[in-house]
């Protein structure tokens, strides 16, 4: 592939793969055609007196690191030889004592030898140049070092053994398929017959557009998954809701008193409670107000409330239930069926007894969930948590084989998606088969490009420099 040729810098690369800082050892990696050569330049055996050039694959090896004559590190040192390795080039990989001047001091002799410093990710992206995975597979690699909680991790394991490219490339041969047929009807369009029966044509479509639609959708739970539920906290001012959410993370994280319009701006953090990752949003009061920055903050309370797929109205049971009533009214009416809505009655050890027997009584919808809780005292929250936990369907997570977790990907598949839905439409209106040769191909383009098979330089260089460095 041309990108490929053109990307692909000949220059041998080191880096520190470990985390950085003080560990028990760290692991320094070199990697490129002069990987072994450098790493001779500086590497001593004490024992066999052998260089590393004359050993074999797939070894490893006790030794020293020496820099004129002084002695940096006894190592053990990995050595991998092209094409069999993580970047398909030859690979040393440095295990040497984890202090911080040694890492260093073993990187700088790299580099005084002729290794020059990695970029991010660079060794994922040599892997990729080299074809030894596909771009889907690479970015899955940044997803397995990054996740958080188990969920996330299956997934991105996943995705890096190629499961979702598998999917899209079965997706991609059965268009293939598809044009083919199409293309081969232009060809004898004098003849005026057709090859690819259209009421077959027709079933292959809805099939792909049903795939490519349930990809699409998959995202907001695999988004859930990897980022964390997304949660809004929304209410007036005053009700308790910073309260809440420190109660939930179990720290101080916002600042909570009894003067209303605290909360001035969205507070955000993450927290794994039971296993689930949520992503609270604690939002500015809502109220009306003639104060400007304290307007520009509920107008981000309402766009919050949007995103969530979790959306906790905070009421005060204090309040009379007519007053109460309205705000939950309020907020109803901005809920889409796709978002849970749990009616949060707060400060129940002072409330009001009518109040919280009136919100008891309250006729809910499917999508709707009413708990009583008193934050400040951290009551009944468990039942809350609860609510929170079964708003998306994990089930449905283990039973389905691909979700998409990638935001690239999700963009890319509702371009896919949009293409394929054009071809239907194009298959009903009876149009000519160039036209519809012409969606299919620019269906088949979308999704060869979350796979890498065709892409700019721009797009990759993106995706890499969101790595760490050494990965
Ligand atoms: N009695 C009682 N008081 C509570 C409870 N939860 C919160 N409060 C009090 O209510 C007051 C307001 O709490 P905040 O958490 O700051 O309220 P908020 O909704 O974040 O307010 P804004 O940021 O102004 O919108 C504080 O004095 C809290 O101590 C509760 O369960 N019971
Ligand atoms: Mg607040």
């Amino acid at each position: 592939m041309k990108i490929k040729k053109t990307m692909l810098d000949q220059s041998t690369i080191c880096a520190i793969s470990t985390s950085p800082g003080v560990g028990a050892i760290a692991v320094i990696r070199l990697s490129g055609s002069d990987a072994i050569t450098i790493a001779d330049r500086v590497y001593e055996s004490p024992k066999t007196g052998k260089s590393l050039a004359d050993q074999a694959a797939n070894t490893l090896h006790f030794g020293k690191i020496v820099s004129a004559d002084e002695t940096i590190d006894e190592v053990v040192i990995a050595l991998f030889r092209a094409p069999h390795s993580f970047t398909g080039e030859d690979i040393i990989e440095i295990s040497c004592h984890g202090s911080v001047y040694i890492q260093q001091r073993i990187l700088n002799v790299l580099v005084e030898n002729g290794a020059r410093l990695a970029l991010p990710g660079e060794f994922t992206q040599r892997a990729f140049l080299n074809g030894k995975m596909d771009l889907s597979q690479a970015e899955a690699v940044a997803d397995v070092i990054a996740s958080a909680n188990a969920a996330a991790h299956k997934l991105a394991m996943n995705q890096m053994r190629g499961g979702f490219s598998k999917e899209i490339g079965a997706l991609r041969d059965q268009l293939l398929h598809f044009t083919a047929m199409v293309e081969l009807e232009l060809d004898f369009s004098e003849e005026d017959v057709e090859f690819a029966d259209r009421t077959a044509l027709r079933k292959l479509t809805e099939q792909i557009e049903e795939l490519l639609r349930k990809l699409k959708d998959s995202f907001q739970l695999g988004n859930a998954i990897k980022n964390g539920i997304p949660v809004a906290i929304v209410g007036e001012t005053n009700v308790g809701k910073s309260t809440l959410l420190n109660a939930l993370l179990n720290e101080d994280r916002a600042i909570v008193s009894d003067i209303h319009g605290t909360t001035r701006d969205v507070i955000e953090d993450v927290v794994n409670i039971h296993g689930t990752a949520f992503r609270f949003f604690d939002t500015a009061g809502i109220r009306e107000t003639e104060d400007q920055i304290e307007t520009l903050g509920i107008e981000r309370s309402y766009s919050k409330l949007e995103q969530a797929t979790v959306v906790l109205l905070v009421v005060d049971t204090n309040n009379p239930y007519p007053l109460v009533e309205s705000r939950i009214q309020n907020i109803r009416e901005r809920i889409a069926p796709h978002q849970t809505l749990i009616i949060v009655a707060n400060k129940i050890d002072s409330g009001l007894r009518d109040t919280i027997q009136q919100i008891e009584v309250m006729e809910l919808t499917d999508n709707e969930k009413a708990v009583f809780i008193a934050a400040k005292q951290k009551e009944n929250l468990e039942e809350l948590i609860d609510y929170m936990s079964h708003s998306i369907n994990m089930e449905e997570a283990e039973q389905q084989d691909i979700i998409v977790t990638n935001a690239r990907h999700y963009e890319i598949l509702k371009n896919a998606h949009e293409a394929i839905l054009r071809v239907l439409n194009g298959l009903d209106m009876q149009i000519t088969g160039d036209f519809l040769a012409q969606d299919i191909r620019e269906c088949l383009h979308y999704l060869a490009e979350i796979t890498g098979e065709v892409g700019t330089e721009e797009v990759l260089g993106h995706i890499f420099k969101n790595f760490c460095i050494g990965k």
